[in-house]
Parts: structure tokens; C-alpha cells; sequence
């Protein structure tokens, strides 16, 4: 494998929704990059196709490598051959609602893929010349012990997402402490794309929105309409966890926006860009929310969107990044709203009747 520069990247996770924005902005900077993704039946590269070249093209920069979080030997085996300078820990189960149907996986991925990873940079004694970046969440803070939370705020995670995502955090600090690693969090709020996952909040209510518009679903169901999120871009906050990465001292960051909005104003006004005004009528569980001039209901409560354990409020403080790493998030909430809206849009122009509702699972 020639590499012709000392700026080579291992993103874990590089399929998902961080892991392509990553790839596309440090492709942009310069780096070859190597990303692990799993065995699928069906593709799961989507998301990066735009970016990928054969192999045997000339200036190939992206390479692609068939790996998992819950298997040490191909992180090790993988680790040898790369030999990166930096490492994005992005790979996890990454659904808080899913989490709680799948714990222990979660925890294997989540909590112990972070351990593997480090353990395995250990093994190979590259704790000296590799950077790394721990994919930490909001989700931590949980219930609300302070707001704005801020890197110093105590943590109370509510679900088993967020547990494990915990010790993830803490073994990163360790492994920083205990062997003087380059190992930093970036303790990231809530951030959302045209290439979210569909069962996420926004993008199911973007993706709704576009169909109801085109006529192929009714309504929209969701749970809790008043839990708060501080929803940023991705695009905007794969560069700050570069910038963690570009600091002389490892340390943790919060990214976020400074701002909070409930999950009934995203409904809102994601409904306005298709010219619907929604009217909240009925109260607790018989709740809807009513299309104000036909009187139509288009969003309805549904209990299985429901969590065990909710996390109400999050808003962040990013003061430290935006001292520290120069970053600040540039999208406001009304440009993601409508970016993700008028995406969809798009996409269901093209696959028109094909277009499945999120519906049947419980997310
Ligand atoms: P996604 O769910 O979109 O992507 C997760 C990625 O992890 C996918 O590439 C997925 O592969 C991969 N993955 C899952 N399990 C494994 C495994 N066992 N082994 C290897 N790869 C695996 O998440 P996001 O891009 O939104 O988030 C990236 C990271 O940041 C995650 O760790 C998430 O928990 C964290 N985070 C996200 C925030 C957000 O708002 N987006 C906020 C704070 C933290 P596949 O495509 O095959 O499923
Ligand atoms: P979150 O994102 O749990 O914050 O985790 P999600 O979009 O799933 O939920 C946000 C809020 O919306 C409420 N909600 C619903 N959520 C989903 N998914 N589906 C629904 O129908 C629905 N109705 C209401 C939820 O209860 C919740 O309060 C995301 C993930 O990306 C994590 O990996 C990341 O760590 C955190 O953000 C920060």
C-alpha cells in the first residue's frame, strides 16, 4: 500500500452518517483515509459511494475494510497493516431506543469496542505516534443535573446506550492518563443531515413530511413531542472532532449549539416548508397534531416510541470549543430543518411509490 503522506486516518464507522461527512472533510485535508465497515447482505456504503474509487486507480485515497468493534484480532491485524496517525472512533449501535432491546450487544460494541481499540493501539505499542478520537454523547448528562451542560457537568446516563457510551468515556480518559495517550472526547450534542439514519427523530419527521406532501403516507406517529435536543449539523461537527485531534494536549470537548428545541417545533416547522400549519388538539395520549386549514390529522402520539427512561432536556454549552479549538457550529436550526426537508423531497421524487414510511419498527 504507497502512502505519500504522513496524514493517514482510520475512521470506525465510516458507513454511517459521521463517518462519510469525516471522510469527505479529511479527503478534503489531504489524508488517505481507511475506514472499517461490517459484513452486510445488503450494501451498506451508501453513504460514502460518491467518495470511493477502484482500488486500482491512480490517487486512490479512501480504502475500505471489511472489520467489526467486537472482534479484537481484525482490529488488531488492521491497526498493523494501517498504521494510522489518527484514529475516529465513530463505529456503535448508536439507537438510544434500540439499546434498550439490545443491551449487551450494545455494550459489546459500544462500551468494549472502545476498550478493544485502545487495547489493540496498545499491543502494537503505537500509544506514542496515533492520535485518538472517542465518539462520546450528550446522552451522558441524561437527567439534568445542570443547564447548559458543559464538560464539567456530572453525568447520569438513562439507557443502556448511554451506560455504555459512559465507560467508553471514562477508558478513553484512562488510557490517556495510564500510558500518556493522545486520547480525547468529543462530547457531542445532538446533529442531524440529509443523511441521518431514518429512524432517528428528524429524519423520520423529514422523510414524513416529503410523503405525506406526495400523498404516499397519512401520518405521522411519534412519542415523546416535548423532549429537548440541541440538533446541530454534521457537516459542521465532523470538523470540530478534527480539530480535537489537532490540539498540542489531549483533552475533552462539548460541541454543541447553544440552543434547544423541542421535537413538536422540529414537527412544525418542518410541516411549514410544505405549506401546513399544524394545530395541536386533544390532550396526553389522544393528542394530534391537525393540519390547520383542512383539519386533517397528520401527526399522532403512539406509546411504543416511547422510552422506559427519557432524556428531557439537552443543551449544550460549547464556550471550551469555540476558546480552545476556534469551532463553532454554523448551521442554524431553521437551515437543518429545511435542508433535511427539501432533501427528502428530492428523494421521494425519484423513488416516488417505493417509498417505505418508517411504521413497523419501534423507533
Ligand atoms: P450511525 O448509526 O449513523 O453510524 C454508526 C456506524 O457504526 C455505522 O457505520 C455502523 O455500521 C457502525 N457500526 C455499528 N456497530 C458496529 C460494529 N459492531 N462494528 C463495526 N461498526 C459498527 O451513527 P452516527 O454517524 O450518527 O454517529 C457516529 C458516532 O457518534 C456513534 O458512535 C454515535 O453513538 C456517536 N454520536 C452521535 C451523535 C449524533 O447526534 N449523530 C451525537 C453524539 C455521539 P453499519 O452502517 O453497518 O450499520
Ligand atoms: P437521541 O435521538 O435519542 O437523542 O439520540 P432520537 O432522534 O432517536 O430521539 C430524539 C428525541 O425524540 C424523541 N422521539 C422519538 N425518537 C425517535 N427515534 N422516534 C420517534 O418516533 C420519536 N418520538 C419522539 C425521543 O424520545 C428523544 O427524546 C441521538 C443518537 O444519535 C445518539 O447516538 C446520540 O448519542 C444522541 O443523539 C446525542
Amino acid at each position: 500500500m504507497t502512502q505519500q503522506t504522513d496524514k493517514v486516518a482510520l475512521i470506525t464507522g465510516i458507513t454511517g452518517q459521521d463517518g462519510a461527512y469525516l471522510a469527505d472533510f479529511l479527503l478534503g485535508q489531504g489524508y488517505i483515509v481507511h475506514g472499517i465497515k461490517r459484513r452486510s447482505s445488503l450494501l451498506n456504503t451508501e453513504r460514502i459511494d460518491y467518495l470511493y474509487r477502484d482500488r486500482h486507480d491512480a490517487g486512490v485515497r479512501l480504502f475500505l475494510h471489511y472489520g467489526d468493534m467486537t472482534d479484537s484480532t481484525n482490529l488488531i491485524r488492521l491497526l498493523n497493516e494501517i498504521r494510522p496517525t489518527e484514529v475516529y472512533n465513530l463505529a456503535a449501535q448508536s439507537h438510544v431506543q434500540v439499546s434498550f432491546e439490545t443491551p449487551e450487544y450494545t455494550a459489546n460494541t459500544d462500551a468494549l469496542g472502545t476498550l478493544r481499540m485502545l487495547e489493540a493501539i496498545r499491543i502494537l505499542r503505537m500509544q506514542d505516534r496515533v492520535r485518538f478520537y472517542q465518539a462520546s454523547t450528550s446522552e451522558l448528562f441524561g437527567k439534568v443535573q445542570e443547564t447548559p451542560q458543559r464538560e464539567l457537568t456530572p453525568f447520569y446516563p438513562r439507557s443502556p446506550y448511554a451506560v455504555a457510551k459512559l465507560y467508553a468515556y471514562w477508558i478513553t480518559v484512562n488510557y490517556r492518563e495510564a500510558y500518556g495517550m493522545h486520547a480525547s472526547n468529543g462530547i457531542l450534542f445532538n446533529h442531524e443531515s440529509p443523511i441521518r439514519g431514518e429512524t432517528f427523530v428528524t429524519r423520520k419527521i423529514t422523510r414524513a413530511v416529503a410523503a405525506i406532501e406526495r400523498g404516499v403516507q397519512e401520518r405521522l406517529y411519534l412519542g415523546n413531542l416535548d423532549a429537548k435536543r440541541d440538533w446541530g449539523h454534521a457537516r459542521d461537527y465532523v470538523e470540530g472532532m478534527w480539530r480535537i485531534l489537532q490540539q498540542e494536549e489531549p483533552e475533552d470537548y462539548v460541541l454543541a449549539t447553544g440552543e434547544t428545541h423541542t421535537v413538536r417545533e422540529f414537527v412544525e416547522i418542518a410541516f411549514r416548508h410544505i405549506d401546513r400549519d399544524i394545530e395541536w388538539r386533544g390532550e396526553g395520549a389522544e393528542e394530534v397534531g391537525c393540519c390547520k386549514r383542512s383539519g386533517k390529522v397528520l401527526v399522532a402520539l403512539d406509546e411504543a416510541y416511547k422510552r422506559p427512561t427519557e432524556v428531557d432536556l439537552l443543551l449544550g454549552d460549547p464556550a471550551k470549543a469555540i476558546t480552545k479549538l476556534g469551532w463553532r457550529h454554523r448551521t442554524s436550526f431553521e437551515q437543518l430543518v429545511a435542508e433535511m426537508v427539501e432533501s427528502d423531497r428530492k428523494i421521494l421524487k425519484t423513488t416516488g411509490a417505493r417509498y417505505e414510511p418508517v411504521l413497523h419498527a419501534a423507533q
